[in-house]
């Protein structure tokens, strides 16, 4: 395996607006990771009640993204995990591929500081319709300026037929100019700039265990149902820069004002973990 150049790969990133990560760790180390993931999302699942008469997106995604939750969705006459997040950096196992991998060496290469906006595990059941139209991840997240690393760990083969995701090539370029908040129970539209329409194709980006995709928070993505037999889950992370501000109405609001910066998150996993 040829070494990897972070700072190579940053300018792919740079350049198309997303760039693939071929598995990194041993066969052997990879499995006893996503098991340690496994555990921790099955016990969060447990220990989760199920949503209230009142919850919707907007409460839900809310409570996510001040302490790990799930969100489930209905798959046949269940309800099954769809989400577990927002802030799974928490967890050791994940904390250590954020900190000391070649993604926290892209990150780093890639973003001035790189701090932890969200980290989840994104599920599709067999049969999941859960399904993401194009869209670009900076329409939810609103850096200024528009510094957005998003990184999906592939902790299943993540495919055409699975939900895999596909990628818009160089559609990171132009600035984002339409937006939306959480508001009301819905995402919704801010005053600025007009809802623009997907400016290319998605190319399929299909990912086998272990495989990553790094894209700009403004490259189109998106993703279909899981129709075949095995679950899809993505960890998905999102980074910003360290300068990049944050505005009042973001539906994630880091604790003491600003995202921990990934060479803070030991010592913060440490005290999450010691709280539990
Ligand atoms: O999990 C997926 O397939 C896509 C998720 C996604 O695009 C998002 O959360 O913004």
């Amino acid at each position: 395996m040829t070494a990897l150049d972070p700072r190579s790969a940053a300018q792919t990133l740079q350049t198309h607006g997303y760039f693939r990560l071929a598995r990194w760790m041993p066969e052997s180390e990879l499995q006893t990771w996503i098991h340690h993931i496994t555990e921790r999302i099955d016990a969060l699942d447990a220990k989760t009640p199920p949503a209230g008469d009142r919850d919707t997106m907007e409460t839900m995604l809310r409570r996510s993204a001040r302490s790990n939750t799930i969100i489930r969705e209905l798959v046949g006459d269940e309800m099954v995990v769809a989400r577990a997040g927002h802030l799974l950096w928490q967890w050791p196992h994940v904390q250590r591929v954020l900190t000391d991998s070649p993604i926290a060496a892209i990150a780093s290469a890639y973003l001035d500081q790189p701090c932890v906006v969200t980290c989840s595990v994104i599920r599709k059941a067999p049969g999941s319709v859960q399904s993401y139209s194009p869209h670009r991840d900076a329409f939810f997240l609103h850096p200024e300026p528009e510094h957005l690393l998003t990184v999906a760990i592939a902790l299943d083969p993540a495919n055409g037929k699975s939900g895999g995701l596909g990628v818009v090539p160089g559609s990171h370029k132009a600035k984002t100019t339409w937006r939306v908040t959480l508001r009301d129970g819905h995402w919704q539209q801010t005053e600025r700039g007009r809802q623009p329409t997907v400016p290319g194709e998605l190319v399929a980006q299909d990912l086998d265990v272990g495989e990553a995709l790094l894209f700009d928070g403004r490259t189109w993505h998106g993703s279909g149902p899981n129709e075949s037999a095995r679950q899809r889950r993505l960890l998905v992370t999102q980074f910003t820069s360290a300068a990049a501000s944050w505005p009042e109405d973001s539906w994630i609001r880091p604790a003491n004002g600003r995202f921990p910066r990934v060479t803070e998150l030991a010592g913060l996993a440490d005290l999450a973990e010691s709280a539990r």
